[in-house]
């Protein structure tokens, strides 16, 4: 099983600035701590991306649909915003859980809609980086055959 995790724009400054927002760990924290966390599930690859750029987002998830089984989001503002980011999840036909750092219904009116969410299994947020590591494994979970 293999998971693509894409971190939205500005999620490169992670750990760095707004820590009483969205904490004190780096992005590099989080990737480590999913490939690790995936290799105790028995994941074959957790593939991490960050962009600044809507257009390489999309391109990564047409791209995921040749090598991926499921996908796990965070569009960071495209959240809020972006209908072609919204398209392409649903075109790369491939599980997708949305994850955030805050619980974007608990901060400003802006933050509380998310147009990717509709197209996503699920969303998880409000935990810090632990919302990545919940997503994963509730993706994990999606992926699995029930007994
Ligand atoms: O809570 C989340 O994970 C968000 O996706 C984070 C986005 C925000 O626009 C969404 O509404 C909710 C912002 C990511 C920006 O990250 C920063 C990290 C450190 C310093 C500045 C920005």
């Amino acid at each position: 099983m293999k998971i693509l995790v894409l971190h939205g724009p500005n999620l490169n400054l992670l750990g760095t600035r707004e820590p009483e927002i969205y904490g004190k760990t780096t992005l590099a924290d989080i990737d480590a701590a999913l490939r690790e966390a995936g290799g105790a599930l028995g994941l074959d690859e957790v593939r991490c991306l960050q962009s600044n750029h809507e257009g390489a987002l999309i391109d990564a998830l047409h791209e995921a649909r040749g090598w991926a089984n499921g996908i796990v989001i965070n569009p960071g503002g495209f959240t809020h915003t972006s209908v072609a980011l919204r398209d392409a999840i649903a075109a790369a036909g491939l599980p997708a859980v949305e994850v955030h750092l805050s619980n974007i219904h608990a901060r400003e009116e802006f933050r509380r809609t998310s147009v990717t969410a509709a197209v996503c299994v699920g969303i998880i947020g409000g935990f810090g980086w632990r919302s990545y590591l919940l997503g994963l494994r509730a993706l994990v979970e999606v992926l699995t055959p029930s007994p």
